[in-house]
């Protein structure tokens, strides 16, 4: 396939292809901008190798330099910036990047690699490069990193073709318009927010980046700006629903609805956007499929609330006779882990089908309803945790003899981590714990709570019980 950057500049050189309500660029802008970066991070030896690792927020310059990278014919290894140097490492050590391209005002102390900041990329002198011609669909476009319930993080893999068909398929269910606008305040880091600057890219749709999540500032924007599109996850949807209920202004006239994904939502919270005219779509997705595989329409979505929708074109979804866990074949489904095949192959059943993890069942209508995770992991305000990672990076605190996480309801994030400890020292300080986890880990990650305990309930091979500490937690709170 033609370079899409390329492509666009030729198709629609006038359309803004990205606005961060500042500055703006056009298709032909962005098509120069990336080629003239590309000949900067040739010039300061950062596009030797294939993989290249960014660390930025929703800025222009985050944008632009992802660009820059596809354009380069790299791959762009995306790191969560709210992660630890201990967990960065870790990805960058099992993707083996040599150099971190970061926004300049994150923090890359501790990274084991070479750091460049994006305020050094622009004042480089140029270097003559070429750019890449072809995106090639079984190339890979990005890696995107994210957890199980065993072992360390995994790199999954997201090929153009991944990318091309995820496009594809959410635009023959929400439709493209020329006027098309989409408001990226989810983290271009995650697959919310890369997939939109991927839509924009292919559809030549113009991107509107927020460099963060102020509920206030995006209601605002919705009122007044051309927006038609967002991406959100339902902590943001909440966030958006009490702005508008506090008696703000209507959205924009042209603004068409959200694309709501990355956790479960309670149907009440759906009714009060429905009361108050706030279009939203539910879908179903994640980080291996490049975004939403299953999604309402505009016109199925006032009727099904709770649903997540119906597979999109080109998915195919069943469910496992036994479990109900919900089993994929879709060509927006990532190829690979990282260096890893043994961990898709237990991802995989034995005819190819990929096992996400999740249970879900079909109402007689063939809209699917998603009830949960097979495992223990939670989800705080879009971000995942799986409680494995989160005892592991306990295991050699000098405070804690043992640790067991669980995931309860929460108020402000939907799902928070809390702790049960078996403790080392009579003293034993939340505080303590706290400091020890946020070192190590993502400070959503660290347990918001720490409950001391004697042992732990375990079953009679020893296997941890947790819904058994689920029941002590939810008795006590009675
Ligand atoms: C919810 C967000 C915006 C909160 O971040 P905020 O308010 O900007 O935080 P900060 O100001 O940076 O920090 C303040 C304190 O809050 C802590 N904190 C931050 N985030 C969290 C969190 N999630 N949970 C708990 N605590 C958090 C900070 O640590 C800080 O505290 P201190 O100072 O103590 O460190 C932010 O979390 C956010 O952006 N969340 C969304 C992430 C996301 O997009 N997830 C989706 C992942 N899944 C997918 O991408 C697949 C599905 C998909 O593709 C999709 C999803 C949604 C919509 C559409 C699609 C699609 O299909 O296209
Ligand atoms: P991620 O690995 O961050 O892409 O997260 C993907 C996971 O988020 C899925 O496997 C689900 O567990 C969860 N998820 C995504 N969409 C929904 C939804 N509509 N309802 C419930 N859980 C969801
Ligand atoms: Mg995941
Ligand atoms: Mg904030």
């Amino acid at each position: 396939m033609e370079n899409w950057i390329k492509k666009q500049a030729a198709l629609a050189p006038t359309r803004t292809a990205v606005t961060n309500g500042t500055t703006s660029l056009s298709f032909a802008q962005l098509a120069q901008t990336t080629d003239q970066l590309d000949r900067k991070l040739a010039a300061l030896g950062a596009l030797k190798e294939q993989r290249v690792a960014l660390l930025t927020d929703n800025s222009l310059a985050g944008y632009l330099t992802a660009m820059a990278l596809l354009n380069a014919g790299k791959t762009i290894v995306w790191l969560n910036r709210r992660l630890s140097a201990q967990e960065l490492n870790y990805q960058l050590a099992d993707s083996q990047v040599n150099v971190c391209l970061y926004e300049d005002q994150l923090d890359v102390n501790g990274l084991n690699c070479q750091t460049i900041s994006l305020s050094q990329v622009k004042a480089t002198p140029e270097q003559a490069f070429t750019a890449c011609s072809d995106f090639n669909t079984t190339a890979a476009a990005s890696i995107m990193y994210t957890s199980g319930t065993t072992g360390q993080p995994k790199g999954v893999v997201q090929t153009f073709g991944n990318h091309f068909s995820s496009a594809t398929a959410s635009a023959l269910n929400l439709g493209v318009t020329p006027a098309d606008e989409w408001l990226c305040t989810v983290p271009i880091f995650h697959i919310s927010g890369f997939s939109i600057m991927m839509r924009g890219l292919i559809y030549g749709m113009t991107v509107r980046l927020t460099n963060r999540f102020d509920a206030e500032e995006i209601h605002q924007m919705l009122v007044n700006e051309p927006i038609t599109m967002i991406s959100v996850v339902p902590y943001m949807l909440k966030k958006l629903l009490a702005v508008k209920q506090a008696g703000q202004a209507s959205y924009n006239q042209q603004f068409r609805g959200m694309l709501l994904g990355g956790g479960p939502i309670d149907q009440a919270t759906l009714k009060q956007c429905q009361e108050l005219n706030i279009s939203v779509v539910q879908s179903y997705g994640m980080t291996e499929t490049c975004s939403q595989i299953v999604a309402l329409s505009f016109t199925d979505a006032p009727q099904h609330i709770g649903s997540s929708g119906k597979p999109l074109f080109l998915t195919q979804l069943r469910l496992a006779e036994d479990t109900n866990e919900i089993q994929i074949k879709t060509p927006a489904l990532s190829p690979a882990y990282l260096g890893q095949p043994e961990k898709r192959a237990a991802k995989t059943t034995a005819d190819g089908w990929f096992k996400t993890g999740d249970i879900g069942h079909f109402d007689a209508d063939g809209f699917l309803y998603i009830h949960g995770r097979g495992d223990d992991m939670i989800i705080s305000g879009g971000e995942n945790i799986f409680p494995d990672e989160v005892e592991a990076a306990y295991a050699q605190c000098p405070f804690a003899a043992d640790i067991a996480v669980i995931g309860v309801n929460d108020d402000q994030w939907e799902q928070k981590p809390v702790a049960f400890v078996i403790p080392n020292e009579q003293t034993l300080l939340a505080r303590d714990l706290i400091d020890y986890g946020r070192e190590r880990l993502a400070h959503y990650k660290v347990p918001k709570n720490f409950y001391l305990i004697d042992q732990f309930p375990r079953n009679a091979s020893g296997k941890l019980q947790r819904f058994k500490l689920r029941q002590f937690l939810d008795e006590h709170r009675a």
